[in-house]
């Protein structure tokens, strides 16, 4: 609307910090979001020194360390990289379902932006899909989202 103020987070990674927590659980996955990240974030402008990768053992221990990270005031957002397969385990509804829950707490208590980049997937087939290098990952879209947030809450203030 016209006359209206409208705030949007551009995806300029430029004086921005950034905190990755990757599960190290089906490793194989995660070092494809990793690198689909890591790309987004030199795209947009960001250097090494400014993105900190912290590894958990799995996707449960998530929602502890991303709000560490979130509440360490350090950051302008957090991405969790994590994948769960439903193959794998009959606590994938507990795994999946509590890092989901748990992140979405971290960000509403920290009020600082925790992207969701976990899979949650019925098998290694679309986990594989979802991770592949070739193109934009899950990984690369966790970190436009994340710099989206942070640069909108860097335009909105405290
Ligand atoms: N962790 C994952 O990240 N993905 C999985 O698919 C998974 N499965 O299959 O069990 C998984 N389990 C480990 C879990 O995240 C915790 O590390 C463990 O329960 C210790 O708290």
């Amino acid at each position: 609307m016209q006359g209206a103020t409208h705030i949007e987070g551009t995806l300029d990674a430029r004086g921005l910090k950034v905190a990755i927590v990757a599960a190290r659980f089906n490793g194989f996955i995660i070092e494809s979001l990793l690198k689909g990240a890591c790309a987004a974030w030199t795209e947009h402008g960001g250097v090494a020194a400014d993105l900190t990768i912290a590894r958990v053992p799995g996707a449960f221990e998530l929602p502890v360390a991303a709000r560490r990270l979130a509440a360490s005031g350090r950051y302008g957002a957090v991405i969790a990289l994590g994948c769960v397969i439903r193959g794998d385990t009959a606590h994938f509804d507990y795994v999946a379902g509590e890092a989901a829950a748990g992140l979405t707490r971290a960000q509403l208590d920290t009020g600082v932006p925790v992207v969701f980049g976990v899979l949650t997937v019925e098998n290694v087939e679309q986990a594989l899909e979802r991770a592949a290098t070739t193109r934009m990952n899950k990984g690369g879209e966790s970190m436009e989202v994340a710099l989206e947030m942070a640069n909108l809450f860097r335009k909105i203030g405290a």
